[in-house]
Order: structure tokens, then C-alpha cells, then sequence
């Protein structure tokens, strides 16, 4: 996953040529603040560094460029800085490790802060390093230092990040850099963030400080649970007649899936899942319970009131999921919550969801809570003896004259045949529940922060961390979102990082037309004029221009059912071949109803 080419873009043969001089070797009183700021980014291992660039970190640029060589981290331009966080989001949900993003001072990380707290809310690590103007005023240059110079620039972004800081001198600086590694590492993840001083980075130093090793500040190992509070748990499962486990926020790793399905099987424990947290058991299994994403269905609701005990491996929002399946009373069930997920919460984002009742919490990692549970079960209760699998929604075929939202998974699905594949995002008009689970990333699930315009650039970073593993990355964006994020694209052409785009495109904000409609409904008023200020017509953008603008191949508007599955196999080759590829679908607006789901 090293950068393609020798100047660090695109293939090789491409650019300018070999890096001149990577200035390692020095003479004394050749260093400056911001090689040690490179270094340490090398020492921390990040692979690659997100950027959009600004004149506050010109001297760690340089350093990056002229000192390193730009390898290790190896440089990725965005052209903006939104896609630039986005992009590592995408890295890290794939990878479970951070990449960098670096953000001008100031107006840089403004336009970053969505996708900070994209990151932030779907728990991922993202090491952001961002730069301010000169601290000492006397150093700044008239007017556009003083403009990009803010007293706490961490303060933008404070309320979701784990941690930020803004060293004040060089030698200050390797400490910063391995704390921010550390806590955006260590579980529950999250993004963090560097401000480096531009003066600072500016200032000579005589010789390379002797720097530390970022191996001896690795996150700690996760922590084992109270083993009272294990063996209570054990048995309360043990004992159950009819368990459910709610598969939240799991990591992405096949020995923790396949314990996970262990774990259910030795429970017969039915297994709801939640699209919103991507693949977390495998969708054919008999013990996969109905849909239960953004809100449970009401099937899902039924086996939860049924339940007699409840395991929530850290779902995103088990107190909504309870209210809703007990109508707000309290649950009959006994619950029992694995997550770490209270030591991230704040008073200024709600991202935490409902309180939900624990009888036990264990505050561990829920695949560290699996595997210390499951040696710890015995014999089991008869359990669900006389349940049923739940039948797997069958979304329809593609054909007839308009294609659906639904129909475009089947034809999706047909075009990628028994390819693996990693599907990275889908809409809100997706037929989630009938996409197949299989391995941990065939779905990442979504972006957290529920912040459209994240899904080019998450497709981006997913894509890149993907690359070179023989599984097809598919992004499905709603053309809204498209729209927002489109020119991510062309970080992925640059650096030759194939990408299956495919945009179900409604022309339209349509989740919105929906509640325009529900307010037109409420108050008696024309729900014809739902789509006025939502529908992206008129002129209708021409998503495959806009793609080959950027060097990708588009394809589309393809309109006709009969053309679908031919066009999307066609752009599959395009990315098998190494590029870059969107289809624009024009999809009739509607949610879908199948299983369930408005
Ligand atoms: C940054 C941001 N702006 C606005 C919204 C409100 N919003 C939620 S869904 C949505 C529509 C998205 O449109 P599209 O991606 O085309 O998906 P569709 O609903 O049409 O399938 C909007 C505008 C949001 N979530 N995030
Ligand atoms: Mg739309």
C-alpha cells in the first residue's frame, strides 16, 4: 500500500520525476522545527498524509516533501479539505488504523469540521494535523497571518476529538505527536488533532533532537472484564430461553466474526444487525434475526419483547432501540451491555443516544467481551425452540420500465456476480437488508455523523485501503451526496486508486421531500409542493460529465432497466483495469418497502 510512483504520485513514469535530494543526511544547522514534526509523522507510522495545502504548514510541506522524500507518509492531495478527513475515515474503517490529514490553519479545518465529526461519531481513528500563524505576532507577516492566526484553534473541533494540542516549542513536539497516535488508538477511537505553530516549523534548529520510539507509546492492550461481572453475565446468558444479541460497533477482523457466530450458535441466541455499523454477522445464518438498522422494524421490535435476555455489543443506540420495541416502558428483559462507549461522551454532542438500562455492563470492547464470555458459557437453555429462520426479503427483478432503488441492488448484485466485494456506503433508499454479509468488509456501513457529502471522499479512503486486496470497492451514493463530495474523485484518479462509484440518483434531496411531505400531510397543506427547494433538476446535473472532468470514466444516465446490469459490468472492468468509475442511475424516487422499511 505504498505510494505508486517515485515522486509519490500517481504511476510510476508520471510527474516530474524522482524527489530531489530527501535532505536526511544533512550538516548540522540545516534542520528546521518542522523536520521533527515529519519525522515524528514517519516515526508514528502514519502511510499516508490527506492534504489540501496552505502557506501556515509550508514548512512542514517542505519537510514532508524535501526531507522525507514524500514516502511514508506519502501525500495525498484533496481539493478540499472535507474529502481530505474523509479520506482517512474511509482508511480507517477499512484498516482500523489512522491515516493523517493535514488542514490549513484556520479556514482549512472550518471546512473539515463535518467530517471530523463524521469520524468522531463512528468511532474511528483519524490523526488530523493542522497548523496555525505565527503565536508570536511579532513573527507574523502583514494582514493573511494575522487572518489565519486564532488564539485556540483546537476549540473548533474540541467537543468531537478525543484529544488535541498545540506544542510550544520543538522539543515539545515528539510528545504531541505519540499522545495524539496513542489516543486516537486506543479504544473507544476517535479522531485527534496537532496544531503546529507556523513559526515554530520556520525555526532552525541546530541538529536532529535524538527522537523517541513511537513503540514503547502504543495503545494499551484492551482491558479484560471484572470476572464477577463476566461470570454473572455468562450465566444469565446460559440461563436464557430466548437471548438476542445485538451485533453493534464490532471490528472488522475474521477471528472476532467467527467468534461472534460461535457465540450466537452456542447460544442459538437470535442476531439482529444493524446496517448503519456494516457487516457484523453473516446475513444467512439462521440465527439472523429481521432488520433492525436505523429504527428496529416491528418484527425486530416483537423478538425484542419477547426476548428474556438482551446483549448489546456496543449497538450505536440501545436505549432508542428499547424505547421503541417497549413503547417506553421499562424492559421485561434483562440487559446486558458490552461497550466502552461512555468514556467518549460529552455534553456538547448528543451522539451518545438514549441511556439505555444495563443489569450488567461490562466496559469492554464487545469482541473483547465475546471472547471472554464465550469459554465462560455452559450447557444451553433450550432456547427459541420454536422459532423460525426470518426470511431474507427478496428485492425485485430488474426489468419493466423505471428501475427502483431496490432493483438497482439486484442489478448491482448480478453485475458483480461471485466477485468479493466491499461495499462502502449506501443511501438512505437502499435495499440494505438484502445486500448478503458475508466476511467483515462486505459492508463498512455508514458515515457516523449522518453529514452528507462524506460518501465520495469515505469511498476514496475505503478504496485506497483497499487497493491491491482483490476485493472490488463499491460505493452506492444518493446523488445529493454525490453532489456535496464529488471532486474526492479526482484524489482517487490522481493516485490510480480504483473505485467503483454507483449513484442512485433520485435527483434529489429526497429524504427531505419526504418530510416536506409529512409536514404538507400535518398541517393540510399541498403535499404536491413537497419537491420546491429539494429536487436537483432543471438543469439535471450530468453526473458522468462531471466524473470525466476529472479523469474517471463515466457512465449514464442510464434510465432503462434492460440497460442496467450491461453498463454497471462494463464500468467493473474499468475498475478491474485500475481506474476510476461512476454510473450515474436515474432511479424513480421511493423508499423502499420491502422488509419492512419505509
Ligand atoms: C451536511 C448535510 N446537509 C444536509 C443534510 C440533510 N439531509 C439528510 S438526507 C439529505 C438528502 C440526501 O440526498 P441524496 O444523497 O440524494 O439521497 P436521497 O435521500 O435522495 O436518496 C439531506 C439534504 C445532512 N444530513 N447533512
Ligand atoms: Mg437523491
Amino acid at each position: 500500500m505504498s505510494g505508486s510512483g517515485s515522486d509519490g504520485q500517481g504511476t510510476k513514469g508520471q510527474g516530474p520525476g524522482a524527489i530531489e535530494r530527501p535532505a536526511l543526511a544533512n550538516e548540522a544547522g540545516d534542520y528546521w522545527g518542522s523536520d521533527v514534526m515529519a519525522l515524528m509523522l514517519r516515526e508514528i507510522g502514519l502511510p499516508f498524509v490527506a492534504l489540501n495545502p496552505g502557506a501556515s504548514y509550508r514548512g512542514l510541506h517542505d519537510s514532508l516533501v524535501n526531507l522525507l522524500g514524500n514516502t511514508a507518509p506519502q501525500m495525498l492531495l484533496c481539493l478540499h479539505e472535507e474529502h481530505a478527513v474523509a479520506i482517512a475515515h474511509g482508511y480507517a474503517k477499512v484498516t482500523e488504523k489512522p491515516m493523517g490529514a493535514i488542514v490549513h490553519s484556520n479556514v482549512g479545518l472550518m471546512h473539515a469540521t463535518m467530517a471530523v465529526f463524521n469520524a468522531w461519531c463512528d468511532r474511528v481513528p483519524v490523526v488530523l494535523l493542522g497548523a496555525t500563524g505565527p503565536v508570536d505576532a511579532a513573527k507574523r507577516r502583514p494582514w493573511i497571518d494575522w487572518i489565519h492566526t486564532a488564539a485556540d484553534q483546537g476549540a473548533l473541533i474540541r467537543n468531537y476529538t478525543k484529544w488535541d494540542d498545540q506544542p510550544a516549542s520543538v522539543a515539545a513536539v515528539p510528545e504531541a505527536v505519540l499522545r495524539a497516535y496513542k489516543t486516537a488508538t486506543t479504544l473507544p477511537c476517535g479522531p485527534v488533532y496537532v496544531c503546529f505553530d507556523a513559526a515554530l516549523q520556520e525555526t532552525r534548529i541546530d541538529a536532529l533532537p535524538r527522537l523517541p520510539s513511537a513503540n514503547r507509546y502504543r495503545a494499551p492492550s484492551p482491558a479484560a472484564p471484572d470476572p464477577q461481572a463476566a461470570a454473572a453475565a455468562a450465566d444469565l446468558l446460559t440461563g436464557a430461553q430466548r437471548p438476542v444479541i445485538l451485533v453493534g460497533r464490532t471490528g472488522r477482523g475474521e477471528a472476532a466474526w467467527a467468534r461472534r457466530v460461535q457465540f450466537a450458535e452456542a447460544l442459538g441466541a437470535v442476531v439482529l444487525t444493524d446496517i448503519k455499523s456494516g457487516a457484523g454477522f453473516p446475513s444467512n445464518h439462521q440465527l439472523q434475526g429481521p432488520p433492525a438498522g436505523n429504527n428496529p422494524g416491528p418484527e425486530a421490535c416483537a423478538l425484542l419483547r419477547e426476548a428474556d435476555v438482551i446483549l448489546s455489543l456496543d449497538w450505536v443506540d440501545l436505549g432508542g432501540a428499547l424505547k421503541t420495541a417497549y413503547g417506553g416502558e421499562p424492559p421485561a428483559a434483562k440487559v446486558i451491555l458490552a461497550s466502552l462507549d461512555h468514556q467518549l461522551h460529552n455534553g456538547w454532542s448528543m451522539d451518545y443516544q438514549g441511556l439505555p438500562p444495563a443489569d450488567i455492563h461490562l466496559a469492554i470492547d464487545p469482541d473483547v467481551a465475546v471472547a471472554a464470555l464465550l469459554p465462560l458459557l455452559g450447557p444451553r437453555a433450550p432456547g427459541w425452540a420454536d422459532r423460525k429462520a426470518t426470511p431474507r426479503a427478496t428485492p425485485p427483478a430488474v426489468g419493466g420500465e423505471a428501475i427502483t432503488p431496490a432493483m438497482l441492488a439486484t442489478g448491482l448484485k448480478e453485475a458483480l456476480g461471485s466477485r468479493p466485494n466491499c461495499l462502502i456506503r449506501a443511501p438512505l433508499a437502499w435495499a440494505g437488508d438484502t445486500w448478503e454479509a458475508a466476511h467483515p468488509l462486505d459492508m463498512l456501513g455508514g458515515d457516523g455523523g449522518g453529514g452528507i457529502g462524506a460518501g465520495p471522499g469515505m469511498a476514496v479512503g475505503a478504496a485506497l485501503a483497499l487497493r491491491g486486496s482483490g476485493r472490488l470497492p463499491v460505493a452506492v451514493l444518493g446523488d445529493g451526496d454525490t453532489l456535496m463530495g464529488v471532486t474526492a474523485l479526482w484524489t482517487a484518479v490522481h493516485y490510480r486508486i480504483p473505485l467503483l462509484v454507483v449513484v442512485s440518483n433520485n435527483n434529489s434531496f429526497f429524504n427531505d421531500e419526504l418530510h416536506q411531505d409529512r409536514m404538507a400531510r400535518e398541517r393540510g397543506r399541498p403535499v404536491a409542493n413537497r419537491w420546491i427547494g429539494q429536487r436537483i433538476a432543471d438543469p439535471e446535473p450530468d453526473l458522468a460529465t462531471l466524473a470525466r472532468g476529472q479523469g474517471a470514466t463515466g457512465f449514464g444516465p442510464v434510465r432503462a432497466p434492460a440497460e442496467l446490469v450491461r453498463t454497471l459490468r462494463a464500468a467493473i472492468e474499468t475498475v478491474e483495469a485500475g481506474g476510476v468509475a461512476l454510473v450515474d442511475v436515474r432511479v424513480e424516487p421511493g423508499y423502499i418497502t420491502i422488509a419492512g422499511r419505509r
